[in-house]
């Protein structure tokens, strides 16, 4: 009789704990509003935006070609983005939207950019373990120059940042786990 109170009572609790979860997510389902709006303003202030989708087959995509982007295949409605060209010091902004069928917690995507000489897979293997902080390894945190939040499918993340000011290669990834080795790299091509 007793295991069979505290087994209702632990149901009881998983249903109160279901129930907030579902309200969360309405709340941040309004702020993602919120922040599109303001995005919006954002995007008519001169900075070189490039909005980029984070897809189920772990590639960055966009959907409008520009200049200074070099794409790969496309696949209907998006292309792949394999490396972005920029000058030294120049300011660009980021727009990363999830794309899926699948919950966050198996897929979800970030854009992040490393410092130039930085061991990516190292990065990308430490980071797997590194759920709490977004994925990205708190060692390597002072060789991520920018990065996105993690989202998942219908989010979006803006970010701006300010591109180094030596020329070269630098990687950007998505430190999802498995998702840079299934190839959600690029490069940001300073010259
Ligand atoms: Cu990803």
């Amino acid at each position: 009789m007793k295991r069979t109170i505290f087994s209702s009572l632990l149901l009881m609790i998983a249903i109160a704990f279901t129930a907030c979860g579902g309200g969360q997510s309405e709340t941040e389902t309004a702020e993602s509003q919120t922040a599109e709006q303001e995005d919006q303003q954002m995007m008519d202030d001169g900075v070189r935006t490039i909005e980029i989708f984070g897809t189920d087959d772990l590639r960055f995509k966009v959907q409008e070609d520009a200049e200074g982007l070099q794409l790969g295949e496309s696949s209907g409605e998006y292309t792949v983005l394999e490396a972005i060209e920029a000058s030294p010091g120049e300011e660009i902004r980021i727009v990363l939207t999830t794309v899926s069928q699948l919950p966050p917690a198996a897929m979800s995507h970030n854009w992040t950019l490393v410092e130039m000489g930085t061991d990516v897979d190292t990065f990308a293997r430490e980071s797997l373990a590194a759920r709490d902080n977004d994925y990205i390894s708190p060692n390597f945190e002072d060789q991520v120059i920018a990065h996105t939040a993690m989202i998942g499918s219908g989010e979006t993340d803006t970010i701006t940042f300010t591109v180094p000011d030596e020329p070269g290669e630098y990687d950007y990834i998505c430190t999802f786990p498995g998702h840079y080795a299934g190839g959600m790299v690029g490069k940001l091509i300073v010259q």
